[in-house]
């Protein structure tokens, strides 16, 4: 892997306080980038880096920061110190999903939070960032997508619809940005687990544990290793879409458990 392609390069990473974020955090550390994390739980963030700058980060920048706050996003970006500013890499992967509920019976407090999340925040960090990035003529944006993007699943649909939405958004982007150098990807994930089922059942343990029994899911490292794939490819290569399952699993809803 031409992992050099990354050394001392500048990467933001949303909801790098657990699990892909995270995974994605470690992996560009490994590969010398320099890091600014951003999630709401500065302090894990705070915690997190002495591993992250063992693990060979140039410099890690911690930003406690909620995606939904539309000035708290533009404001912390243009805030930035300026050797933090040439933003090279940008992973919008700050996400949830809320219930698993029928659309005629769900608590409509659970889909404001997930559109807000993963449709307006991903938006406002995209609009504060890639601005400077068409400046410079230097950039890749890459979105954490779903299998849930594709395929609808029973409760899902909410959810369903904000990926969906981050499939139209990254393909979007990928076309307003054409006759510049810089590169969109979208990374589209099955059964990944981390702690998003307990933030789903709303940290129903035993809920959330069920949905990976039996069957062996995708870890976060699994998609960091996606995600460093394509941002490591050379220039002229654009990875649009990378649609990755676990073995057990062929399509949203048909998973083989043991
Ligand atoms: P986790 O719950 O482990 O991580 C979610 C991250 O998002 C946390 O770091 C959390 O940080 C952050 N986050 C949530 N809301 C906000 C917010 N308002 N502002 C800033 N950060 C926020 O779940 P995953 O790692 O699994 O999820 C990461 C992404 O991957 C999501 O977009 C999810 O939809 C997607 N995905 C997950 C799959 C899975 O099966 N796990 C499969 C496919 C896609 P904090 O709470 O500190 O703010
Ligand atoms: C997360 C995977 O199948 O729970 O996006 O929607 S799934």
């Amino acid at each position: 892997m031409p992992a050099d392609r990354l050394l001392n390069r500048t990467v933001l990473i949303t909801g790098a306080s657990s699990g892909i974020g995270l995974a994605c955090a470690q992996q560009f550390a490994q590969a010398g980038a320099n890091l600014i994390l951003a999630a709401r739980r500065q302090q894990r963030l705070q915690e997190l880096t002495p591993q992250l700058q063992q693990a060979g980060a140039g410099k890690v920048h911690c930003l406690g920061l909620d995606v939904c706050d539309r000035t708290a996003v533009s404001q912390a970006i243009d805030a930035l110190p300026p050797e933090w500013q040439t933003i090279d890499v940008l992973v919008n992967n700050a996400g949830l999903s809320r219930g698993l509920d029928k659309q005629q019976e769900a608590d409509i407090q659970d889909w404001e939070e997930m559109i807000d999340t993963n449709v307006k925040g991903l938006l406002y960090v995209t609009r504060a960032v890639v601005p400077g990035m068409v400046k410079r003529q230097q950039g890749h944006v890459i979105n954490i997508g779903s299998v849930a993007g594709r395929q609808t699943y029973a409760g899902g649909s909410v959810y369903c619809a904000t990926k969906a939405a981050v499939k139209a958004l990254s393909e979007g982007l990928k076309i307003d940005l054409l006759g510049t150098p810089l590169r969109v990807t979208n990374i589209e994930p099955g059964l990944v687990e981390t702690e998003f089922s307990q933030v789903r059942f709303h940290g129903d343990n035993d809920r959330a544990a069920s949905v990976y029994q039996g069957m062996t899911p995708l870890t976060a490292d699994d998609i960091a290793d996606a995600v460093i794939y394509a941002a490591t490819r050379p220039p002229h290569v654009n990875i649009s879409e990378i649609f990755l399952l676990p073995t057990d699993q062929s399509a949203a809803t048909l998973v083989h458990r043991r």
